[in-house]
């Protein structure tokens, strides 16, 4: 491997020189502000990059969550063509497509966070402090904001976490008031635990606040998604309608009238089936819910999440409500998704068992999750 070191006056200049000298394969190892003299003595800010070539060809890059803040786009772009190309020889379309997606949100977020550095590499910047944050998984822009509000030298942890309260909206679970009783659906992508949440938030109603709960369940895509939602119903003595079509809705919704919450469980719609997010819709437009909680599995790579966010807004979205906390690597998507989509946050689940890995979301203990 071939490392060397280059001094320019801005990034760009220096990542224009690294591509120069060392080509487009060339990974970025580390960079820094450095104070300077100019030849007039002066002092002048300067930007030190210390990159690296491989004597050999690059292996393939991983399409993982694992994305490095500050390695050079152009080795991933290199590393991605060449699977395209793969994929595409061997007639593998359909997947050369969703590859081809996976590759650009993929690479969205390392150009931003790249883009990032170098807008907030101003002369009064410290780019260790900057790079250091950047790598709690916080949005570029976010950690900008931090650093300008807080004063470089005070952005110790306990400072960060108590400016990531203030920045971040809870609804402290789930709402109240209104005639009848509040219904609550739960809609998002298969599998993220939305009917394991529904069991875990009509138990704790049921048992610990003494509020009558119905369950309605709107997925009947697959017979074990009833059964699984029967079967809960049935432990916790909860009544339960299937509704298959939207028109059937409404008398699911008249029985439980006089009850005080009603839960919606919804089908996993894939953010990606148009068809499937139009009956989506459809359903909910005759529901009318109160609070329709989109379901986020920390788990989903940070830029699916934002595709979902982004394919789902064909409903009206009120909450986002995150699960699998402990499985992730890492909460800061909770503070990034909320910050751009201005959207509180409701609950947080973690773990599997109902009814207890469930918590209402507050400000203090989101931030304290997603700087651990
Ligand atoms: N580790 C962990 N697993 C969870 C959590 N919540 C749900 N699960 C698990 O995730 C899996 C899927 O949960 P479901 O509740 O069936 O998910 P769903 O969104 O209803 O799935 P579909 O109806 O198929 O779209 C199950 O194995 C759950 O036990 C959580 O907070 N942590
Ligand atoms: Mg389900």
């Amino acid at each position: 491997m071939k490392i060397k070191r280059f001094a320019a006056r801005s990034m760009s200049e220096a990542l224009l020189r690294v591509k120069q000298e060392l080509g487009e394969d060339a990974v970025i190892l580390h960079s820094r502000r450095v104070e300077t003299k100019s030849p007039f003595g002066t002092p002048q800010g300067m930007i030190e990059v210390t990159a690296a070539i491989e004597d050999e060809p690059m292996p393939a890059e991983p399409t993982g969550p694992e994305a490095r803040p500050f390695q050079a786009p152009a080795q991933t772009v290199a590393a991605a063509a060449a699977r395209l190309r793969s994929r595409a020889a061997s007639g593998d379309q359909a997947g050369g497509l969703d590859e081809l997606r996976r590759e650009v949100a993929a690479l969205k977020e390392q150009l931003s966070r790249l883009a990032g550095f170098e807008k907030g590499s101003t002369a009064t910047d410290d780019s260790t402090t900057y790079s250091r944050w950047l790598r709690s998984g916080l949005a570029p822009e976010l950690v900008r904001k931090m650093i300008a509000e807080l004063g470089l030298e005070d952005v110790t942890l306990e400072a960060a976490r108590r400016w990531l309260a203030g920045h971040i909206r809870t609804s402290g679970g789930l709402g109240s008031g209104g005639i009848g009783p509040r219904v609550v659906a739960l809609i998002g992508p298969t599998g993220v635990g939305k009917t394991t949440t529904i069991a875990k938030l009509a138990a704790q109603e049921k048992l610990f606040k003494e509020r009558r709960v119905g369950l309605i369940t709107a997925d009947t895509y697959r017979i074990a998604a009833i059964e699984q939602l029967r079967i809960f119903a049935e432990i916790a003595d909860l009544p339960i309608e299937v509704v298959y079509k939207p028109e059937e809705m409404e008398r699911a919704l008249h029985r439980f009238r006089y009850f005080d919450l009603v839960f919606i469980d919804t089908a996993g719609r894939s953010q990606r089936n148009d068809e499937h997010l139009k009956d989506l819709q459809a359903m909910l437009a005759v529901a009318s819910p109160d609070e329709v909680h989109l379901v986020l599995s920390l788990t989903t790579h940070e830029a699916v999440l934002q595709d979902v966010v982004e394919r789902f807004r064909v409903v009206p979205v009120t909450h986002f409500l995150f699960t699998k906390l402990d499985e992730a690597v890492s909460a800061a998507p909770i503070a990034n998704l909320c910050w751009k989509y201005e959207q509180p946050v409701s609950f947080l689940t973690t773990g599997q068992s109902v009814p207890e890995d469930i918590e209402v979301a507050t400000p203090e203990t989101t931030a304290e999750r997603i700087l651990a």
